[in-house]
This record gives structure tokens, sequence and C-alpha cells, in this order.
């Protein structure tokens, strides 16, 4: 591009301008220049890590209407458009070269087909508005983890979410110099309409794979516009692949053993199967509740959280299940309630907190009363079920205190859950790292729940819960994750845990408080404190010590007939899992590695030996061999 420096020169401040050129890349100055010259914007500020320039995307997020103050200092709240209030997966696509592949599941469009379009949507886009040029970092800074990225945005809500959620990262392009590797957002919320995006008809989420690089138009939902979200994950996915390392959909906790032992673990679950409740469980440590990246260093797994706030579902987010996130929302510090109700009062209510709702306030449809309906005739509830909150883990009563080791913290154990009625027992540790990956991360399913559009109780298959975000064919996601510990002694064990176990009648199996348990058993076992009892599918633990652990954590007496009805292994069910899952690889999946068939055979002839041996549903006493 010529005359960038002119260019960048005649629409910047003095001040602006400085701020660019003391960072001497100019693969970044090219961007900006670019974006400038697409979206003509009225003004540019360029974004340090200074807390003056923080504050100052924090006050212009309420000076442009984006967000309102609430009562509770620190507190805003923000609303998306009432049809802009989730992840459009649709819309959001690979930008595919001729000659490139990224298999058959994966949602893409001819990049010079897409990259026009939607560079035609942010054509003008800020005319009138201001550029906000804002640099951050996934991982910690200063770390092998570290990706430096610049988000150029319009939205001071986006930048101001970013602030919360990722580390600075300013000075760290000041250290990479002029290295070409960054990752690169461009946003526009387009034409707005009573603060917010107008034409959701013309939202587009576009990834450029080879160019580290994501257009987004026409949106202001945080999980289509916050680049460093998920469309940063999806760019990390293929760097990870090219790099030998894996970029996964995870929380990461630690666990506290006995003697003031921690043991971490990294988890993935689908939205709404228990995954921020995991990383925040009583008397445990948080690293982080959505994206981790995992590196071999050292001999070891070593994992980071790549950013630093959460944005969670506020939904059932209570003082009784979620003390601590409810404590963080209820005093002040920076939080951004996002399509929750405002009162009256200008304070926040939403689903499931705990208390009484207002029958009237403000929502994502406008002025709210109890009973209101949408055009097709669908009552609007009091808050969106998406709803969310936006906030510090650092501003969390249990961060733990490694949370920005440049090192990471060593991985444990690795946890996949899902929503599952029938199938697996609450806790079971995989044999070893392969069968892990094949029969516990590569065959997630999560029923729907009434939260969710369409049918409840449908299983949906989600590989490592990362499935909405691959960005390289599946077959070598799961190849990668099997070849991953190639060369470490000691693996991170994998285990299961299903919290939603229901009986005949419907009722679930188990209390919100007993995922605590399932974790600490699981640290018991990483350090080898406790046996197991051999199933076809794991080890699951033993009555006397989850007798132990539920009293000693939960002052509870576990009997030995919640044992057996929670964890006896149901053949058919299992048998039918895999039945299921394996028909998507078969039919879905053409580069499914071979192992995965193998493995899926061999378990299930074990399940059917076990099946004539003990009769479908086995008793955990039933496969005790000492
Ligand atoms: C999820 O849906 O998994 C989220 C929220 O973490 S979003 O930003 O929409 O991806
Ligand atoms: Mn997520």
């Amino acid at each position: 591009m010529p005359n960038v420096n002119q260019l960048l020169k005649e629409n910047l401040t003095t001040q602006n301008y400085n701020r660019l050129i003391a960072l001497d890349n100019p693969k970044m100055h090219e961007f900006v220049a670019d974006a400038i010259e697409l979206c003509s914007p009225g003004s540019v500020f360029v974004c340090t890590e200074s807390s003056d320039d923080i504050a100052y995307l924090r006050e212009l997020a309420i000076k442009t209407g984006e967000e309102k103050p609430l009562n509770i200092a620190g507190h805003t709240c923000h609303f998306d458009g009432y049809h802009d209030q989730a992840r459009d997966k649709a819309q959001t696509k690979y930008l595919l070269s001729p000659g490139s592949d990224l298999g058959e599941s994966l949602n893409s469009i001819e990049k010079s087909v897409g990259v026009k379009e939607v560079r035609d949507f942010l054509k003008n886009s800020m005319v009138g508005r201001e550029m906000l040029v804002c640099f951050w970092c996934l991982g910690p800074t200063d770390s092998d983890f570290s990706i430096p990225c610049i988000q150029i945005t319009d939205s001071p809500y986006v930048a101001h979410s970013e602030s919360i959620l990722y580390r600075p990262g300013y000075e760290q392009f000041k250290k990479i110099g002029s290295s070409p590797d960054f990752f690169r957002f461009i946003h526009s919320e387009g034409e707005l309409e009573n603060a917010v995006s107008k034409n959701v008809d013309k939202r587009r989420v576009y990834i450029d794979l080879e160019e580290d690089l994501v257009y987004s138009v026409n949106t202001q939902y945080g999980g289509n516009t916050i680049g460093l979200k998920k469309l940063a994950l999806r760019l990390a996915i293929q760097k990870a692949s090219r790099q030998g390392w894996l970029a996964e959909h995870m929380f990461v906790m630690g666990a506290h053993g006995p003697g003031g032992r921690v043991t971490y673990f990294a988890g993935a679950f689908p939205s709404a199967c228990g995954k921020t409740s995991t990383s925040m469980l009583p008397g445990q440590t948080i690293i982080g509740d959505d994206i981790a990246y995992l590196r071999k260093k050292q001999g070891q797994v070593r994992c980071v959280n790549v950013e630093k706030g959460i944005f969670g579902i506020i939904r059932d987010v209570n003082a009784k299940d979620d003390p601590i996130i409810y404590e963080a929302l209820t005093r002040p510090c920076e939080v951004i309630f996002s399509n929750v109700l405002i009162d009256t009062n200008n304070k926040p209510h939403w689903l499931g907190m705990g208390t009484e709702l207002p029958i009237e306030g403000t929502n994502h449809s406008g002025k709210w009363q109890k009973g209101k309906t949408d055009s097709e005739g669908n009552e609007i509830t009091a808050s969106h079920k998406n709803a969310r909150y936006c906030l510090n883990i650092p501003d969390l009563s249990n961060r733990d205190p490694l949370i920005d080791d440049p090192d990471g913290v060593p991985v444990g154990g690795i946890i996949y859950g899902g929503r599952d009625s029938d199938t697996w027992v609450p806790v079971e540790q995989a044999f070893n790292w392969t069968e892990g990956i094949i029969l516990k991360g590569a065959a997630i399913e999560s029923e729907t729940t009434t939260a969710t559009l369409g049918k409840a109780g449908v299983r949906t298959f989600n590989l490592m819960s990362n499935l909405d975000f691959l960005s390289i064919p599946l077959g070598r996601y799961i190849q990668n994750n099997l070849d991953f510990i190639k060369d470490i002694n000691r693996p991170p064990l994998i285990f299961s845990v299903n919290y939603f176990l229901k009986n005949k009648t419907g009722e679930y199996l188990n209390g919100i408080a007993d995922k605590k348990v399932w974790i600490l058993w699981a640290e018991l076992r990483v350090n080898h404190d406790v046996d197991a009892i051999k199933t076809p599918t794991g080890m699951i633990p033993e009555y006397e010590d989850l007798a132990k652990l539920f009293k000693d954590n939960l002052n509870q007496q576990y009997n030995q007939a919640d044992y057996v009805q929670q964890f006896t292994i149901r053949i058919p069910e299992n048998l039918a899992k895999l039945d299921r899952v394996e028909k998507i690889y078969e039919q879905k999946v053409s580069d499914t590695p071979q192992i995965l068939f193998d493995t899926f055979a061999e378990v299930r002839k074990r399940l059917k030996a076990a099946g004539d041996k003990h009769g479908n549903y086995i008793s955990p006493f039933d496969l005790i061999t000492k």
C-alpha cells in the first residue's frame, strides 16, 4: 500500500500518530491505514495501555450510549439488538483460497467473494464515528504463549470489554518490533438504530486463516465482535496445528488436595454444562473459564488462560449456587452486564438470580413488562437466556496466584464434560491418553435444554466442545490431540464427568454441589492417592473414597445405594452412544484417524463381554477384583 505513513499522518492527531509510530511495525501500520481508508472514520484513537487510555474507552462507551451506568460504582449495562443475541454460526465463515480445503464440516466462502462482500459492508461504516485502535495480548505477556493482537473497532463497548477480558498489548507490540506475527481484527457495528446494529441481515464474520485476520460487521454481540475471544480461538487452532501445541475451549482451575497441594485441571464442556461453575468450585482457585493454550515445556504439559476476565452466562448465577461471582456482581467493581433486565430503579435482574423478578423495566427488547411478546408471538423473558456479565478475574476472591505466570501451570488432568441423562457415570478416568482423547473428548455429546432453541433432550455431538471453533479438519484435530503428548513422560490423566445423570422418573441423581467431590477425586487420582475400579470404559471411584470426600468437603453422608445408582455401568446406553458417535465419524469426517474406529471396536467388545458376564446394568461392586 503506497503512502501508508502519509495517510496515517493526515488522519491522526499528532498524539495518536506518535503512539502508532512508536510501534515500529510496517504490517500493523498498513493494516490501520487500510482500515482508515476503507471505513472513513471521523477520528482515530490509538489506545496504549495507560490507565487514562483504558478509562477513555470506558467513558466513551457511556458517552455514546452503548453502555449505561448502573447504581453500583463500576457497573454498566449494554444491550445488543433483539436479533443479535448470540454467535451467528451461519454467517461466520472461513475465507478459502482456491486449492485450500478445510474438510467438509467447516463453513466457508470463496475468499475473493467473501472479502469483497465484507469490505463492501465495511465501506464508510465509521463515518462520523471514532475508530478505536487497540492492542491486546492473548495469554500472559512476555511468554512463549503470548500472541499479540490488534483490534480495530468503532464500538467502545467491544473495546471496553476487551480491556476487561485481555491483557494489554501495546508494550508487547513494542517488543515484537517489525514481526508480522500477530492477529488482526477489524469490526464495525455498522449503522445503528437506538444504539444497536440495525442491519443484522448483513451481519458477517469472515475469517482469513492465511492472513490471521478477521472481519466482523453489523453486529455487537460479544461472541461475534470481541475479536480475541472465539475469533482468535479459530486463528489459534490453525496456528497451534502448524506449531505443535493446542488451543482449546477449556477452563483452567486449581484443585486443592490434602496438605495444601494444588493440582491444575483444564476442562472442556459445551455451553450450559457446568463449565464456569466447575472452574469456580468452592474452596478451589480459578485461572480461567473459557479458553486455554497448552504447550509442552520442561517435559510437562503446561497451560495458560488466554484471557484475564470472564464473559459468562448470567442466568442462574445466584448467591447460593455461585456465591463468588454473585458477590462480585453485587459490589463496586468493573462489570458490564449485557442483555439483562434493568428495573425502574436502575438495578440489573436476570433469570435464576434467586430473587423475584420485577414485572417491568428495560431489556434487549426495549421497554418491557411481564407477558410482553415479540412479533412472532413468543413471550419475551425478563432477561435473555444468553445474557452475560463481563468482569476481571483478579476481582474474584478465588483467583489463583499463578494466573499470569508466563510459564503457565502444569496440567495434572484434563476433564471432558457434557449433558447426559443416562449414559456416562458422574466421573471416570480414562485408561490412558489415547482412550481419553477418543472415548471422552472425541465422544462428547450434550443434550439440548429448554434454554436452547428446538426440542429439549436432543443429543448434539460436540468434539472436545471445540466443534464450533475448529479451523482445521476434524480428523487432523483429533490426531493433533493424540500426538501432543508423544514425548511427555507423565501425560495429564483424562477424565469424563457428567453432572446431569437422571433416574427413570427424570430426577437428577446428583446435587449441584457434588461436582466438587468428582474433581477432588480426580485430584487424588492424579497424585496416586487412591485406587479405582476398572470398568469397560475406564476407572471409577471406590465407594469409601467418595464417602470420605463427601463427608470432608460437603459434610454429607454418602449412601451406598446412591453410589450404586450413580456409578452403575449402563451397557446398552454406552453401546448406543458408541454407535451414534461412530456413525458421525463414518459419515461426516472423512479424515477420522483409524485408531478412533479401532478403539471404539475394542471398547464395544469390552462392554459386551462385561454385559454377558454381569448383565446390562452392572453395579460397581460387581467389578471389584481384589
Ligand atoms: C460460548 O458460547 O462458549 C461462550 C460465549 O463462551 S461466546 O463469546 O459467545 O463464545
Ligand atoms: Mn465459551
